[in-house]
């Protein structure tokens, strides 16, 4: 593979007459600024999400150079880089998230990672990966994509796969998986155009993701699932990942529950709950 030409793997490119809504912000201002993140200055909010050691530093590195600051996560022990770019005539503000080998809110780290993408609603999530540890690197990035449905894979240390003799097919991976995936060599520079591409074309909605979702449920989960699912899109129309919800009502995640309590997860719908959930509904559930 030719590491110097652009190497991203675009999906479903469209026409550039994508509807006002699809080129808008999705990210959600005000609760970013709750988590720390001030959007007054920026058009478009991109987390950078991966399991430990991927490379997610360095890939911040390298978009951001200079304009980058380290802070605390709010209320938290835990550092927070974010910084920023421009491309296409756009300012991106990049924020590097804690690694993570999950994003079921079982240490600090996956609660900051997981409540950035639930919460925040950033308008690309860019899933670093190291490409010679891909399937273990997929549970992460299976677990993002159920959360949202605009991301981009960046393949990296794609050098370290060559020197093994490893080919990785980004094409395939890429349809697999639903999103655009950018093969990178960050600590090299290498196939950082193609990265900024993907992210470019995932934030205006030139790029439109189609996120593979796991559907291995047993049949007595399906079948409460699918009812709690279709309760939740009723309740909070327009939530990108009413199923998703769903999944972690059922497993008891109390963070969730107060969120669908207290109206947070109203917000996300960014309409007003038609039918808010009553408490025996929900009780019914977690
Ligand atoms: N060979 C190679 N090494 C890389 C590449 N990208 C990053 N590295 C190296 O991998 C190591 C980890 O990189 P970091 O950027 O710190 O990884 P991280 O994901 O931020 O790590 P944590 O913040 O600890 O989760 C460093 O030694 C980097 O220089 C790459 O594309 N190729
Ligand atoms: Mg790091």
């Amino acid at each position: 593979m030719n590491q110097k030409k652009s190497m991203t793997t675009p999906l479903m490119i469209k026409p550039q007459v994508a509807a006002a809504c699809e080129a808008c912000p999705m990210h959600n201002a005000g609760n970013l600024l709750k988590l720390g993140v001030d959007m007054d200055e920026w058009d478009f909010v991109v987390a950078l999400a991966g399991n430990p050691n991927t490379g997610k530093s360095t890939v911040f590195n390298a978009l951001t150079g200079m304009r980058q600051h380290t802070g605390n996560w709010p209320g938290k022990t835990v550092s927070r880089a974010e910084g920023g770019f421009s491309y296409g005539g756009f300012r991106y503000k990049l924020i590097d998230l804690p690694g993570t080998y999950s994003l079921l809110s079982t240490s600090f780290d996956e609660e900051i990672a997981r409540d950035f993408i639930l919460f925040g609603q950033p308008d690309v999530t860019v899933i670093v990966t190291d490409a010679t540890q891909l399937e273990r690197n997929l549970n992460l990035a299976l677990q993002v994509l159920e959360i949202t449905d605009r991301a981009v894979i960046c393949l990296n240390l794609m050098d370290e796969a060559q020197r093994h003799g490893w080919q990785v097919d980004d094409r395939r991976l890429a349809r697999d998986l639903g999103v655009p995936v950018a093969p990178t060599a960050a600590r090299q520079g290498e196939g950082l155009d193609g990265l900024l591409k993907a992210i470019h074309e995932v934030a205006t909605g030139q790029a439109v993701c189609k996120p593979y979702r796991l559907k291995n449920e047993s049949p007595q989960i399906k079948g409460a699932l699918t009812r709690l699912t279709k309760m939740i899109q009723e309740s909070f129309p327009g939530l990108p990942n009413a199923r998703w919800v769903a999944l972690r009502l059922l497993d008891g995640d109390q963070r969730i529950a107060e969120a669908v309590r207290s109206g947070e997860l109203a917000q996300l719908s960014r309409l007003s709950p038609v039918k808010p959930m009553s408490q025996p509904q929900l009780e019914a559930v977690v």
